[in-house]
């Protein structure tokens, strides 16, 4: 059985948490690590036909210092990017956000897949992130990792609705599996 950690990121109040729990289902449970300020809970899903573990792991309240996050990221293989598509802000900080977690692996190599949440939110808010802009940064990172086997694709999703949670964290199975293949070839 194959375990992915892979970890959350982005500013505070984005729905990372809400995302998760509309992910794992009601009822799911957590455990909390005191040395890394965050917790992870267990999702078992089939992805290319083959039962993967994914270790969802998750910051407890907004860690405000980089050394802390160190941990976080240590041993992850793959990140969820969530921006708010009704706050530009937190689109901005995107590549903040992903270099810090591409620090511990080397550029562009940890699959990552960026989320445009709230979407449900769009029509009724004055201040957007267009798809474009999204589009745009999945391109952008992409000629990063396409080398590595995979690109960083951009989804929008709502929390709120369920629409395309369970497909974001699927295709990010999908590409950690293709990187580790491209991975594995190269040795
Ligand atoms: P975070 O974990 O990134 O900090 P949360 O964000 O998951 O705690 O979400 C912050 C707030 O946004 C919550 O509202 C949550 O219900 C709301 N939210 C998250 N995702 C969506 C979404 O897709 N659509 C809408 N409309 N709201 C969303 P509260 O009011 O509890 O603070
Ligand atoms: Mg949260």
């Amino acid at each position: 059985m194959v375990t992915m950690k892979v970890a959350l990121l982005g500013d505070g109040a984005v729905g990372k948490t809400s995302l998760r729990e509309r992910f794992m289902g009601k009822g799911f449970s957590s455990h909390y690590s005191l040395t890394v300020g965050a917790d992870f809970a267990i999702k078992r899903v089939i992805i290319f036909e083959r039962p993967i573990t994914f270790q969802i792991w998750d910051l407890a309240g907004q860690v405000r210092f980089k050394e802390v996050r160190k941990a976080y990221y240590n041993g992850a293989i793959g990140g969820l990017f969530v921006f708010d598509v009704t706050r530009p802000e937190s689109f901005f900080n995107a590549t903040s956000w992903i270099h810090e977690l591409w620090t511990n692996n080397g550029i562009g190599r940890c699959p990552i897949v960026i989320l445009g949440n709230k979407s449900d939110l769009r029509d009724k808010s004055t201040e957007q992130v267009l798809s474009e802009q999204g589009m745009a940064l999945s391109e952008e990172l992409s000629k990063l990792t396409r080398k590595h086997g995979f690109n960083c694709p951009y989804i929008e999703t709502s929390a709120k609705t369920g629409k395309n949670v369970t497909k974001a964290f699927v295709i990010l199975g999908e590409n950690i599996i293709r990187y580790l293949k491209a991975r594995k070839s190269r040795e």
